[in-house]
């Protein structure tokens, strides 16, 4: 299958090129490069160290596989950029992760907040435009968040809701509550797909995927060229994979408020599946599917516990700070996803262990002379005014 990849350069994108390359599809990728300069403005960096493009990390995984992954170095709000790629490599499936991931990045400012919907909705955009007029048989397999439903008092259903009112009854998309102008970007991204869908007949899957952990994927580990980037920054790394390099280095675990916030998390490789069988098992003309993409539900004192009890066997002394929480967020919910739909297509889920949080303890033991230290207390507000600088609690 012709499979293109929008963000080809990132923490999953890489990934996922190589993932399928290496099962014999033909792959493309796109990026602008966006991550990479949004951690040279700020000082911060991966902590493995990456290849310093796309060309040098498809070249090494040539000499290496054989196989050839394609690259266009190129902006997806530009036009001229995804016309000539749909144009010439006339994808199959569209797998698009080539967006800015990050809810405190989208708070950090006006511009900010501007920039995330701009960059995220107008990409997207482009990309129904495309496969409109050059593959409309083609089938979208979009990454959105968990973070599109927040954290209401009921159960959150994959996608839709049957909703009985005034005596009349519906299948509607499920109510959607976004907390920061990032996961609100990928809510109106859901609005333009489905309707794209309604109205000229395109296929599309929207993940709303939960939080991501984890370094190693097959392909990833197979060669020191082929890494993942990992970030543990306040703004671009996520609440698993900080704790867990706070853990090695022996930082205090940054536990936000309370601790009671509870969200879907998933390993790396359990993403490349999901993304797999959704590419595999395309939705049908007219279709907007979604899928909730995680296996595991944790609250952030769970995460800090887990963590704290594999440092122990490790033979690391883990302490657990709680901090003022810099989001606005609940910090005591109910929350009850549904997330089914990737398990009957035949998912096996590689659910979180002491053992597999040993396994990044090492691989971030290796590279921990490149840590930067002051990235990591959180410094971005969603309201303005000062943090307080000692633990609340
Ligand atoms: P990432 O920042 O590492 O990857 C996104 C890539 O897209 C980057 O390489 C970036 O340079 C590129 N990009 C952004 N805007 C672009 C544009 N206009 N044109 C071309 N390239 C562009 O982030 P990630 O963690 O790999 O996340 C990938 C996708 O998955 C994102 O859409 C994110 O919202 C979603 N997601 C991630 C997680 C997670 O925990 N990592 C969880 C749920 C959803
Ligand atoms: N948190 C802490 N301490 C930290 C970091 C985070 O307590 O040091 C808390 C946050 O306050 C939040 C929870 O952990 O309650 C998750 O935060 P996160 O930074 O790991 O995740 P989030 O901001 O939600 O964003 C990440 C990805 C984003 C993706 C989302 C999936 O960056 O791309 O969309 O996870 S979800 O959370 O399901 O919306």
């Amino acid at each position: 299958m012709r499979v293109l990849i929008l963000g080809g350069d990132g923490y999953l994108g890489w990934p996922t090129a190589m993932y399928f390359s290496a099962r014999g599809h033909e792959v493309h990728t796109i990026d602008n490069y966006l991550r990479r300069r949004a951690h040279q403005e700020a000082g911060t960096d991966s902590l493995t160290p990456i290849a310093e493009s796309l060309p040098a990390r498809a070249n090494p995984w040539r000499a290496v596989t054989g196989s050839t992954i394609g690259v266009t170095e190129g902006d997806l709000c530009d036009w001229s950029v995804v016309e000539s790629v749909f144009r010439d490599f006339q994808p199959e499936a569209i797998i698009h992760y080539g967006e800015m991931p990050s809810a405190p990045y989208s708070l950090m400012s006006r511009e900010h907040a501007v920039f995330t919907q701009y960059n995220n909705v107008t990409g997207t955009l482009n990309v129904l435009f495309a496969m409109r007029d050059f593959t409309p048989d083609a089938q979208l397999v979009k990454l959105g968040t968990m973070g599109e439903y927040g954290t209401p008092g009921i159960d959150i259903e994959e996608g839709y809701i049957t909703i009985r009112h005034a005596g009349r009854e519906d299948r509607l998309p499920f109510p959607k509550v976004p907390g920061s102008f990032y996961h609100a970007s990928k809510v109106h991204d859901s609005t333009n797909i489905h309707l794209a869908c309604r109205i000229w007949d395109l296929r599309a899957t929207d993940l709303n995927q939960g939080v991501v952990y984890g370094i190693q994927t097959e392909e990833a580990k197979a060669d020191p060229r082929f890494a993942t980037r990992f970030d543990y920054d306040e703004v671009f790394g996520t609440a698993l994979n900080r704790f867990c390099l706070q853990a090695v280095i022996g930082h205090p675990l940054t536990v936000y408020g309370r601790g009671g916030q509870t969200r879907g998390y998933l390993n790396i490789v359990d993403t490349l599946r999901c993304v797999e069988l959704a590419t595999l098992n395309p939705a049908a003309p007219g279709e907007f599917r979604v899928f909730n993409q995680f296996t595991e539900q944790y609250s952030v004192n769970q995460l800090a516990d887990l963590v704290q009890r594999a440092g122990r066997e490790y033979g690391l002394d883990v302490r657990v700070d709680r901090i003022e929480n810099p989001r606005v967020e609940k910090e005591e919910h109910y929350y009850n996803a549904k997330h089914s739909h990737l398990l009957d297509l035949g998912l096996s889920p590689h659910y979180l262990s002491e053992t597999l949080i040993e396994s990044v303890f090492d691989e971030i033991g290796r590279h921990k002379e490149r840590v930067i230290t002051k990235a990591i207390m959180p410094k971005t507000k969603w309201r303005p005014g000062p943090l307080l600088a000692e633990p609340v609690g």
